[in-house]
């Protein structure tokens, strides 16, 4: 089965974890969109529902099925929020952000009661970090950011390195405006540790490690969907 299926089938899934009137964080990617695509669906069909969008990709799409937006200026906390990952493993800890919408992803998911992940098994893994950890970062002091991170990679053993991620000839640039860095690990052995470390550099703005914030998972492969949590 093509792996563009597979995702749909996982998001087709998410869709019993949405209520009538609830409020729903929507993600961010591939998988995500095809959530957005069943939400909107339904909306159309009546459904109520009052939702925060994690990018400003995923607020277009949102706006073009007339789902109802809101901020978290408005309301404080969402009831779930559905969203992609770049690996998941066996505890329900993610990396993130290989779309670059890590911020707002983590804003939102910290702001919801239950956070759940859609994506293919190719995204369930034994140890996180095969995937390049993405580490959002001000575009202000880049290269004493760029050293501190690579300090804490050196006393991580990253088998990697770090590349700041380019869009064209030109850095890419977040929704807040920010630089994203790509830390190749192969294996991160303390993902909370690793976490602790990153957020004590002034520059960095927020990692994409998501450690103790989803709750469960839809994960598609050609026998079907299965659930962790
Ligand atoms: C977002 O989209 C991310 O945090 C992750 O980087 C990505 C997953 O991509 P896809 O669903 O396209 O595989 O959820």
């Amino acid at each position: 089965m093509l792996s563009d299926e597979l995702k749909k089938q996982a998001a087709l899934a998410a869709m019993s974890e949405v209520k009538s009137g609830m409020r729903i964080g929507l993600g961010t990617g591939s998988t995500a969109k095809h959530f957005v695509d069943f939400l909107g669906a339904e909306v159309a069909k009546g459904f109520d529902c009052l939702c925060v969008p994690t990018s400003i990709a995923t607020m277009k799409q949102a706006e073009s099925l007339n789902i109802p937006l809101t901020t978290l200026d408005e309301i404080d906390r969402l009831d779930v929020t559905v969203d992609g990952a770049d690996e998941i493993d066996a505890q329900m800890q993610l990396i993130k952000g290989g779309g670059g919408a890590l911020l707002r992803e983590k804003i939102v998911a910290a702001a919801s009661d239950k956070m759940v992940v859609i994506a293919d098994t190719s995204k369930l893994v034994d140890h996180l970090g095969q995937f390049p950890l993405p580490v959002e970062v001000n575009k202000f002091g880049l290269g004493a950011t760029r050293n501190a991170v690579a300090e804490i990679m050196a006393a991580f053993k990253a088998e990697g390195s770090l590349v700041l991620r380019q869009q064209g000839d030109a850095p890419f640039e977040t929704d807040g405006g920010h630089y994203i860095m790509d830390a190749s690990f192969g294996r991160i052995s303390d993902a909370k540790a690793l976490s602790a470390n990153l957020l004590e550099v002034p520059g960095v703005v927020q990692h994409g490690l998501f450690l103790g914030l989803c709750a469960k998972a839809y994960l598609a492969d050609a026998n079907g969907v299965k659930e962790l949590g």
